[in-house]
């Protein structure tokens, strides 16, 4: 029996089969790591993934808290062979640091090294943003969740490939 599906947002017009999201999680395991930095966002996001996995009635769901964005893929790497995939949440706001690109660079390019490495998928739900105000409206604003969207993206790659 097929699971629960859901139309790609990203396509609003589109309805064809290959644009839905693959939204069955059962039987699958997550870990979601949460980045403290601008925690009135990333808490956001949080739910935004709950919510999703809970929609996909996902097997497990674990959370982990590291300091901030630049840490999260370290801690991808050490959570990667213990789930069928990992949604990694944060929010790097330009405005707030001169570092900016250091910390999302790293945070981007690390997590793909993990998800390349391991082979298991890691979902990058990190926010990056010239403002605060930006931030919050794709936290659960205007703009939608972009945790949510995080974690559909681990469910449908943690099913990618299988059977193949
Ligand atoms: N971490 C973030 O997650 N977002 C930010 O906007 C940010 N700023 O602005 O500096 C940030 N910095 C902390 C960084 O992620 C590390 O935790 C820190 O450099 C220690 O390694």
């Amino acid at each position: 029996m097929m699971g629960p599906s859901r139309v790609n947002p990203n396509y609003p017009t589109m309805s064809h089969e290959s644009l839905q999201w693959n939204a069955d999680a059962r039987g699958l395991t997550f870990a979601i790591i949460v980045a403290r930095f601008n925690s009135g966002v990333t808490e956001k996001l949080l739910e935004g993934a709950q919510e999703a996995l809970k929609q996909a009635q996902a097997n497990s769901v674990r959370v982990f808290y590291v300091p901030g964005a630049f840490e999260l893929p370290q801690a991808a790497r050490k959570l990667a062979k213990a789930f069928d995939a990992i949604i990694a949440l944060g929010a790097v706001i330009r405005g707030e640091t001169p570092h900016f690109e250091y910390v999302a660079g790293a945070a981007a390019n690390g997590l793909q090294q993990v998800a390349l490495e391991t082979g298991t998928p890691v979902a990058f739900g990190v926010l990056t943003t010239n403002t605060v105000a930006e931030a919050e409206a794709r936290a659960g604003g205007s703009h939608g969740n972009k945790g949510f969207d995080a974690a559909m993206t681990a469910v449908e790659m943690a099913r990618f490939g299988q059977g193949v």
